[in-house]
């Protein structure tokens, strides 16, 4: 544990000064019961989730309250609305209050170099969760927990290879909607992406537009790409989420295009709406990306609350799902 853990607990004015600042971002106070009054030794968890623009998103802050109750921590929550200064304030804040350790969702990779200069002063570990940051200088956080998203591109373009041999095409039109930009899964997912069918003359990327992740823009771009090119000028969708692949999905249907068979679908997350999509043929493609990180986050906490190294870098194990397997027996996603 850390130094000034014991000496921080009579500091009320601190404390009140500290939930002033809470209430003034958002931040949520720890759960009753938890580090306070009753329970002044508990490990607390700042977390700062980056908003909840997708069924993983929710996913991911469900895992994260679950393994804090399990592992007996307060997680002291805060949203940021997709809102990079939001997040930052809830670093802030959670350094005032002094927690244990801060946890957090980067919207995008730039911009964090004082805050988390801030942290390290402050002596508050920071763990990154499911994205990373780009900043000078790498003693800054402590660790990374999250998918490795170069691998989960490359198994898109894989899957796209073998589905351009079954198909026995001459030539492939790709049209991309990414997330959100300079997020580390839009640049890795595009980037891995590339890698796999780079020099192979079969496919041309037509187009790539930006839909943030979300359902709603997944529509909007997938309207624009018709109105470009044309239900003939576009062979292959290729959308780093299951929200915005649904978006298109919805808009091709309503243009009386079969997606999954006048269209091959590729996407990300495998969330239970997009697997059952998948089954019934109108995806072809969703590789998977794992929202449970609660359970491995905690493990981390409690490691390093009890003085010990954990490794840098951390990746789930993760697959993809496609038309060519048997997705008969595949368990409840769960988000
Ligand atoms: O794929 C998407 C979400 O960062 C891995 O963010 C995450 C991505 C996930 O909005 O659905």
């Amino acid at each position: 544990m850390r130094t000034g853990r014991w000496a921080r607990r009579g500091l009320m004015a601190l404390l009140l000064a500290a939930c002033a600042l809470l209430s003034a971002c958002g931040a949520g106070k720890p759960d009753k019961g938890e580090r306070g009054e009753t329970n002044p030794s508990a490990v607390v968890v700042g977390f700062s989730q980056l908003g909840s623009e997708s069924g993983w998103r929710i996913g991911n802050t469900a895992s994260m309250e679950q393994a804090a109750k399990k592992w007996g921590f307060g997680l002291m929550r805060a949203n940021a609305n997709q809102r990079q200064e939001k997040q930052i304030a809830a670093i802030r804040s959670f350094i005032s209050y002094q927690v244990d350790v801060i946890v957090f969702s980067p919207i995008v990779e730039t911009g964090w170099d004082n805050v988390l200069r801030e942290a390290k002063r402050a002596n508050i570990p920071v763990i990154l969760m499911d994205r990373m940051v780009d900043v000078d200088d790498d003693t800054l956080y402590t660790a990374y927990i999250g998918a490795d998203f170069l691998a989960e591109g490359r198994r898109a373009g894989k899957f796209l290879l073998k589905k351009a041999d079954a198909m026995g095409a001459e030539h492939l039109n790709i049209v991309e909607i990414t997330g959100t930009e300079d997020s580390t899964p839009m640049r890795d997912r595009q980037a891995g992406f590339r890698w796999a069918i780079d020099g192979d003359e079969r496919f041309t990327i037509i187009d790539s537009v930006t839909g943030d992740f979300l359902r709603s823009k997944g529509e909007e771009c997938m309207r624009y790409l018709l109105d470009k090119y044309g239900a003939q000028g576009i062979d292959v969708v290729y959308s780093h989420n299951d929200e915005m692949t649904l978006g298109a999905l919805k808009v091709l249907e309503a243009a009386g295009i079969r997606p999954g068979q006048d269209m091959v679908l590729i996407s990300v997350d495998a969330q239970q709406e997009a697997v059952e999509a998948l089954k019934a043929g109108k995806i072809n493609c969703i590789v998977e990306c794992t929202p449970d990180l609660g359970n491995s986050v905690m493990e981390m906490v409690d490691a390093l609350t009890k003085g010990k190294q954990i490794p840098k870098r951390n990746h789930p194990v993760e697959q993809a799902f496609t038309e060519f397997d048997d997705l008969s027996d595949l368990a409840p996603r769960g988000y």
